[in-house]
């Protein structure tokens, strides 16, 4: 407690006539006491004067205004203070099912009744880089079976908090201990990946990704871009799934991507928070990750399980750091350490033993492919049941680019006066860049869907 604020307290007090005279006293020792502390704080301080940070009308953080809502979160924000029956939320990409409703894969209540039953485990804190076993076998879904990287001991993992942690601890460790600074991300990106990067150290430059025109890649200009980067820069790449666009290199694309990388020496950095879901399979998504792999040079890699085992606020993940030796990932690992113990010391326990144990099971395992699969396919379905009820409506405007899409998201091109009058007349939330989660979607809605981008375009068109 502030002695400023006994002083103040006691003064009001003594105003009062009924009080002894013995309060007086204490009251008068007590401001005598104030005043010699606040001499002792000046004189420690030159002229700074005493300010109580307690009992003072004014708070220390009275000159801070109000932050905005993120700009990805806080659309569920909104939609959760919506009354309308028939509001739906479209914002952030999390998966629902046909009903609506949030999944909790059967592969991970499976594992979770295992952990449960076993008596032998405890709640210790677990190692800074994560638990060992689920280091390893992330390690082995991103890069393959038999990645000669793995077998060469030549990749340093530790487990992180989900692929937003792992892309900050990679950020942190490559402001330390990385020659260059500089880290190139796609225009348009997902809108976490500045922030993530200054904040870690790096300063931000661009390269072109999408092509409005074409609604596709803007492969050329991508490459001209990375062509003009400096010596050593790293390159933000989405590893499959690119969020928001839905659309990826093709497979010469990433190969012409990845011979200009390694021709300049740039750093690839892999996001890959969607493996599985671009597809339904995790080796067709994981195919830009192990071409680079493939070559034997180094890269960065952050992967998440939010999406693809459904464990959004469990918070797994890991970085992966693919190097040129095994001594020299022993090393990166021991520094990995250094950046992680003065962040949050060590990562959780419990959404790692989930994906360890499935991992890890070849049965579970199993089950989680076909788990995932029927989650991608979903969301093809959805692709298709909304262009086709578009072309029905016929909505003016060549909507194909939501079948040519992949991942959880389309880019539709509706602009942002298109999106408000989507959320004010239709109560649809989505990101005002036009990005539309499709697994938020089901049969049910997307009539509710099409009518709403109908009536945008033709009023806003
Ligand atoms: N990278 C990319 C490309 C992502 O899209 C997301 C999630 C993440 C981080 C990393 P996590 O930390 O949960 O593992 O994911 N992006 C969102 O799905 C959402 O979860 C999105 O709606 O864009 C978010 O946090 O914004």
């Amino acid at each position: 407690m502030g002695k400023n604020s006994s002083a103040c307290s006691f003064e009001e007090k003594e105003s009062d006539k009924s009080l002894s005279v013995a309060g007086r006293r204490i009251g008068s020792l007590v401001r005598q006491l104030a005043a010699t502390s606040m001499e002792g704080q000046a004189d420690r301080d030159g002229d700074l004067r005493f300010q109580p940070t307690a009992g003072s009308a004014v708070s220390a953080f009275q000159h801070l205004e109000q932050a905005p809502e993120d700009p990805i979160l806080g659309v569920t924000v909104a939609y959760n203070k919506d009354p309308s029956p028939v509001k739906l939320n479209l914002g952030v990409g999390a998966y629902r099912t046909e009903e609506g409703k949030p999944l909790v894969l059967d592969v991970v209540r499976q594992a979770e009744e295992l952990l449960i039953q076993d008596r032998s485990r405890y709640k210790e804190y677990i190692p800074i880089a994560g638990l060992v076993e689920f280091n390893k076998l992330s390690a082995k879904l991103i890069l393959g079976d038999g990645s000669p990287a793995i077998g060469e001991k030549r990749v340093a993992t530790a487990q992180c908090l989900s692929g937003t942690g792992s892309l900050r601890v990679g950020a942190e460790f490559l402001s330390k201990h990385y020659s260059q600074h500089i880290i190139y991300i796609p225009v348009p990106t997902w809108g976490n990946h500045p922030k993530i990067f200054n904040l870690g150290g790096l300063t931000v430059k661009t390269y072109r990704y999408y092509d409005p025109r074409t609604s596709g890649l803007d492969y050329e200009g991508m490459l001209e871009d990375l062509r003009a980067a400096p010596p050593g820069a790293i390159v933000l790449l989405h590893a499959c799934a690119h969020n928001p666009t839905g659309v990826d290199p093709t497979q010469d694309q990433w190969e012409g991507i990845r011979q200009l990388i390694r021709l300049k020496g740039l750093l690839p950095f892999f996001d890959s928070a969607y493996q599985g879901f671009a597809s339904g399979s995790l080796d067709a998504d994981a195919y830009s990750v192990r071409l680079f792999v493939g070559d034997g040079g180094e890269c960065l890699i952050a992967q998440s399980f939010a999406k693809n085992m459904g464990l959004y606020g469990e918070r797994v993940g890991a970085l992966s750091i693919v190097c040129r030796s095994a001594t020299v990932a022993t090393r990166v690992e021991s520094q990995l350490k250094l950046v992680i113990r003065p962040m949050y010391s060590s990562p959780p326990i419990h959404g790692a033993s989930i994906v360890a144990t499935i991992l890890s099971d070849r049965n579970l395992y199993y089950n989680w492919t076909v788990e995932l699969k029927n989650m991608a396919d979903r969301i093809i379905s959805m692709r298709h049941q909304l262009y086709d009820a578009l072309k029905a409506r016929g909505t003016p405007g060549d909507w194909s680019h939501i079948i040519k899409q992949i991942g959880m998201f389309t880019f539709t091109g509706l602009n942002k006066d298109q999106v408000s009058f989507m959320t004010a007349e239709y109560h649809i939330y989505l990101t005002s860049d036009g990005r539309i989660s499709m697994a938020g979607l089901s049969s049910k809605t997307v009539p509710h869907l099409a009518d709403a981008i109908h009536a945008a375009v033709l009023r806003l068109g």
